[in-house]
């Protein structure tokens, strides 16, 4: 068991930022949940919307080594996509490379941010929780718990649940170089693989079949010709 501390706030501009605040401080295994996140965000400083009733938090740790961040963030996700079936009994599917989704609607994102030189490590989890609808922006693209359940779920279960399941996954694997072992756990969660997919990249749009995983985590794509191309996660696309 890891001993962690969990910190709750009302609002923070990102529970990210918070949390790189305490690693200035030397401290690690800290968890930040805020209710509302006034300037919340995704990849590539995408906006992630993050009105209350979601659970908005971020992990910060220290890691023996940190390399494959990425690993990381596949063991969040895992982490998120089983907490989800144990307290609503609902399966989720994790799409590669960083959200878990309901029927390709997505419920959350996952951000995982290196601080370097200092090697401290923040992984920050949005899952839409509780809320009844969403800004028009991505009305047709997110959905909630709630939405989905018909019911009132509990944002204080479902983060200490994920928190606990992703420490577990973190110290018997991550932080033991272990990583093919988070990766055949992620797959059994993840729906991409096999599937007919079409990745759009700063460099074109790619249909064909994702046939795999590499070791450093990039999508394996086979495309009509047979040729077998590596999707980097950049700034990408991928559409079931
Ligand atoms: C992500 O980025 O999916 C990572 C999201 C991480 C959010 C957490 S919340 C706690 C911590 N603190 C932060 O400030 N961030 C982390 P990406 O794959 O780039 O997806 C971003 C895209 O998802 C946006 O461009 C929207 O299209 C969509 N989106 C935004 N808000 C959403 C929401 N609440 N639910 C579903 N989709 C959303």
């Amino acid at each position: 068991m890891t001993f962690y501390k969990i910190y709750h706030f009302k609002s923070l501009a990102s529970t990210q930022d918070k949390a790189k605040e305490f690693a200035k401080k030397g401290l690690s295994n800290i968890v930040i949940v805020a209710d509302v996140q006034t300037k919340g965000r995704g990849r590539f400083k995408r906006k992630w919307h993050s009105s209350k009733h979601g659970l908005w938090m971020s992990i910060l740790l220290k890691p023996r080594n940190v390399k494959n961040l990425q690993y990381l963030t596949f063991a969040a996700a895992v982490a998120v996509s089983s907490s989800i079936k144990k307290i609503t009994n609902l399966n989720t599917k994790i799409k590669w490379p960083n959200d878990v989704h309901h029927n390709g609607k997505k419920l959350c994102g996952i951000l995982t941010e290196g601080i370097f030189p200092a090697n401290y490590v923040v992984v920050g989890i949005g899952l839409n929780v509780n809320q009844e609808n969403f800004p028009e922006e991505i009305k047709n693209t997110a959905i909630s718990l709630r939405i989905i359940k018909n019911q009132k779920i509990s944002i204080k279960k479902l983060a200490k649940n994920i928190v606990e399941e992703f420490f577990i996954l973190y110290n018997q694997y991550y932080n033991k170089n272990k990583f093919k072992n988070i990766l055949k756990i992620w797959k059994r969660h993840c729906d991409t693989i096999n599937k007919s997919v079409t990745v759009i990249t700063k460099t074109g749009k790619f249909s064909g079949k994702a046939v795999g995983i590499d070791e450093n985590c990039n999508l394996l794509l086979r495309l009509k010709n047979k040729k077998i191309i590596k999707i980097i996660e950049g700034d990408i696309n991928v559409r079931y």
